[in-house]
């Protein structure tokens, strides 16, 4: 499957680092939410769901995390560790984020406010979803 990283500008100095992200700039849609999973225990796994519409970039600002993307046909794992590589995962992918390491923070980019109807949270209707 076609995985899809977005790089973002570094701008480092003696002070340390800051990277930035422009929405239809750095990224193809038009951020209208962000927010951050942090604090993930260990042994945990996240997500387990598809979606309908919404778009994201996935981008771990500190710590590691890796991501399984499933397109109902084939699966990557993606390990984000750099702050300064987004992922894109969009519609008709299932995502599962796990192996978060300590301190990690997965901030998400995301091109709809949350609307759990956007969900696909069953894997065999994730798969009846694909094939329509
Ligand atoms: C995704 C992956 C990468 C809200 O109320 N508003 C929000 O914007 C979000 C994202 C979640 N919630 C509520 C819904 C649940 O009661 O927060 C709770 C935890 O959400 P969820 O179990 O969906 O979290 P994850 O980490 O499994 O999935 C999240 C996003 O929901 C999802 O869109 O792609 O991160």
């Amino acid at each position: 499957m076609k995985i899809q990283m977005y790089d973002f500008q570094q701008h480092g100095d003696e002070r340390g680092h800051l990277s930035v992200i422009e929405q239809n700039k750095d990224i193809p849609f038009k951020i209208r939410r962000v927010y951050y999973l942090y604090d993930t225990k260990q042994g945990i796994v996240r997500g387990m769901h598809s979606h309908k519409e919404l778009e994201q970039i996935l981008v771990c600002v500190s710590g590691s995390c890796k991501v399984k993307l499933d397109d109902g046909r084939e699966t990557s794992v993606i390990v984000l560790d750099d702050p300064t590589k987004g992922l894109y995962v969009g519609v008709d992918t299932w995502r599962e984020m796990y192996e978060f390491s300590d301190g990690a923070v997965l901030l998400v980019l995301a091109s709809n406010l949350y609307d759990e109807t956007d969900y696909i949270r069953d894997y065999d209707a994730f798969k009846k979803s694909i094939k329509k």
